[in-house]
């Protein structure tokens, strides 16, 4: 480099994994004073048990970026997992780089993870440098957005966020009323999928991952879960993201809400978009993601219908945000509730897909094979078992935190704890999300050809969710009698007669007992 440093600026600007945002003002120009530093560190890898597709694309996605950015002119120091100079942990190695460089001020940006946000904070506060922290520009909200919209309030209802997001940045608004009449098409969105209904082949990228794949293993990472190093198929940088969005908008978007909610047989993303990874380590931004698939219906509305798009920039501009903003306001704590008090352990087949309940088979053996499920699979399936069967809120987000390619706390504890396993009493969902096998048929065929029978409560081959699930509401009846919306299910029950009642719950006891061999 030949342009002059002056020392008494020098700075040192850390970039964390999922802040790999191409677009952040911070690359709008070139400066010799400036050093990003990127570094894979094992305090990340091993807070929790990974799926190995995770962590290649975490650390592939970060290689690729820090070339990115040293191309244009950026200066760049780059840790990876297995360099001897590593020490492993984001403070450790930031202050050698200080020590040993004599940076003159250290700055990174807003981490979206209260964890690490609190470790970066305890650091500057040791540090005899100055530093600042600046924001990672690519949420719609700040992070204090929410509190202030639902100040003095004790329910922080979705709906009432979502319609204040569209007004605010006048997103599918006409003047001051939505776009064709109606906030919400949910109720156009709920489909099972057609018989014969051949669903288009996701797109999927192949890069050869084989070398860092070797050394994750040689390095004893401890992780999850299969993979195909030579044929990688997530999106790993700024091009395949938007290549992904490309798809997504031409192949997927026209019954993307149409069939939201279903689920099918070996058909493990649907018309999903599986941006989510993208979306997280900040490869594409919501704006841009909204502003597609807004032009692309305004180019051929003949072609998709509006409720497709409402409900998937309902997706973004309101579940997305609206869980950010949940996590900053109730973090540190929401990691501790348990408004049931479950204490049960996760069957062993979370982690090895051995169970002869084919949805839970089907939504596990893929979450192992692609580090993906689709939210339904992910809410009414994996998350509804967890939720009837008792299990401790901790190992449930040890599991959701794991698995899924795009699983950073702040998405993955509101939607678990909260949405799923409704640990926060409701706080943001206003009843538990629960259902008995005819809600898995309605929505899926996963219960033709099951071990288990989908129209039978009690006897060997009843269907586990049957009894658990009138188990979990008799067994919680104190805490969920006085919500409105459990009332029609109470009367249900109330109208079984005491035989066919205590029948349903002994053969719930029975599986609870005998949960690992289900
Ligand atoms: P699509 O169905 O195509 O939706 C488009 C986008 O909308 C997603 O990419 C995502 O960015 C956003 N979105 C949709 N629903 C939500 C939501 N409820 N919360 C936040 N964003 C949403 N999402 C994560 O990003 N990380 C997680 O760790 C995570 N854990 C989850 C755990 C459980 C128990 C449940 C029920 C949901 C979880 N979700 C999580 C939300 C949702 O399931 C995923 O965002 C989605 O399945 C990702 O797939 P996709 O990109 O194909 O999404
Ligand atoms: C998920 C993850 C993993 C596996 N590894 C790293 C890493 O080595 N270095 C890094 O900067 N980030 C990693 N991440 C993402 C972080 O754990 C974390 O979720 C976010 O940076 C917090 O916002």
């Amino acid at each position: 480099m030949s342009k002059t440093k002056d020392v008494t600026k020098n700075t040192l600007r850390l970039l964390l994994g999922d802040q790999l945002n191409i677009n952040h003002t911070w690359f709008s120009q070139t400066d010799d004073n400036v050093t990003y530093v990127l570094m894979e560190v094992r305090s990340e890898t091993d807070y929790v048990n990974h799926h190995i597709q995770k962590l290649l694309a975490f650390f592939a996605a970060m290689r690729s970026f820090a070339k990115e950015i040293e191309q244009l002119g950026h200066r760049v120091i780059y840790l990876k997992f297995n360099d001897k100079s590593n020490k492993q942990s984001f403070n450790q190695n930031i202050i050698q780089l200080i020590d040993k460089y004599k940076f003159a001020h250290f700055q990174y940006m807003e981490p979206d993870e209260y964890r690490v946000d609190k470790i970066l904070k305890d650091l500057c506060k040791d540090l005899t440098i100055t530093s600042n922290i600046v924001s990672s520009e690519h949420f719609y909200t700040s992070r204090s957005e929410l509190t202030e919209l639902f100040k003095g309030k004790n329910k922080f209802l979705m709906e009432t966020f979502y319609r204040y997001m569209r007004k605010k940045h006048s997103i599918l608004m006409d003047g001051d009323q939505p776009l064709k009449g109606r906030w919400n098409f949910d109720a156009e969105n709920r489909k099972k999928l057609p018989k014969q209904h051949k669903v288009k082949s996701p797109l999927l990228f192949k890069h050869n991952l084989s070398d860092l794949y070797q050394d994750i293993v040689k390095s004893n990472i401890k992780h999850i879960g299969g993979v195909n190093p030579s044929e990688f198929i997530w999106p790993l940088n700024r091009k395949d993201s938007l290549q992904l969005l490309e798809f997504f908008v031409s192949d997927c978007l026209p019954s993307f809400g149409l069939y939201q909610d279903a689920m099918a047989l070996n058909q493990w993303s649907l018309y999903h978009s599986r941006l989510s990874f993208a979306l997280n380590v900040k490869l594409i931004s919501p704006h841009e993601v909204i502003e597609k698939v807004i032009e692309a219906y305004y180019k051929s509305s003949e072609n998709i219908d509006f409720a497709q798009i409402e409900g998937f920039v309902r997706q973004i501009l309101g579940w997305r945000e609206y869980m950010r903003g949940i996590y900053w306001n109730q973090m540190p704590g929401y990691e501790n509730l348990n408004f049931f008090n479950h204490q049960n352990k996760l069957p062993e087949w979370y982690w090895n897909n051995e169970t002869k309940m084919q949805c839970l088979n089907q939504a596990i053996k893929q979450s192992l094979d692609f580090a993906y499920a689709h939210h339904i699979q992910r809410l009414m399936i994996t998350g509804n078992f967890a939720l009837l069967a008792g299990i401790n809120p901790n190992e449930v987000d040890q599991w959701y935190l794991g698995i899924y390619i795009d699983a950073i706390e702040w998405a993955e504890i509101t939607n678990t704890r909260g949405m799923s396993q409704f640990a926060d009493g409701g706080l943001l969902a206003t009843k538990p999300y629960i259902s008995s096998a005819s809600y898995i048929d309605k929505m899926s065929d996963y219960c033709a050809g099951c071990f288990y029978n989908k129209n039978l409560k009690t006897g060997d081959r009843a269907c586990p969710f049957n009894s658990l699930y009138w188990n979990f509401l008799a067994v919680n009846r104190k805490l969920l009698a006085t919500n409105q919306r459990m009332s029609m299910m109470y009367s249900v029950w109330d109208k079984m007669d005491i035989n066919t009642q205590q029948a349903i719950i002994k053969q719930a006891e029975k599986y609870l007992n005998n949960m690992h061999s289900l």
